[in-house]
């Protein structure tokens, strides 16, 4: 009969942390105000289970989460140009992701699950192409300074 008492529990907790998963947008866009080749916001806080939806406002990009930018175990995720894309975030950590091609233009972004920030050193080790080094510098240092 416990048994079956902490299941219910669980399967109640479970179902209400369901009901409260998010989705966020993140816009993909050739240019705002001075920049170009953006995702707008460029740092996002989720917890796991939410899902990021990246709408392509603009034509020619889309998310590739970045080689070795993911924590350990996760897949590297990559949507098709030109196309809305949505992912659920299941494994607390930091996930880098680029657009294919402008990474070398610094089109760049972050998402952080659970606050967790474990794989910062190696997201941080990354080699940032081109215009992309600069701003992964100017992101991480927010990211752990958590603002
Ligand atoms: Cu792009």
């Amino acid at each position: 009969m416990k048994n079956i008492t902490l299941y219910i529990i669980a399967f109640t907790l479970f179902l209400i942390s369901s009901a409260f998963a998010e989705t966020y947008e993140v816009q993909m866009l050739n240019k705002l105000e001075k920049e170009r080749n953006l995702y707008n916001p460029s740092i996002i806080y989720v917890n796991s289970g939410d899902t990021v939806k990246w709408i392509a406002a603009d034509k020619g990009h889309n998310v590739a989460f970045t080689k070795k930018g993911v924590p350990d175990g996760v897949e590297l995720y990559k949507s098709k140009l030109n196309s809305d894309a949505e992912y659920t975030f299941n494994t607390a950590g930091i996930y880098a992701y680029n657009c294919t091609p402008h990474y070398g233009l610094g089109m760049i972004a972050f998402v952080i699950v659970d606050n967790d920030l474990s794989n910062f050193d190696q997201v941080a080790k990354i080699k940032y192409p081109g215009k992309s080094k600069k701003l992964a510098k100017v992101l991480l240092e927010q990211i752990k300074n958590g603002s």
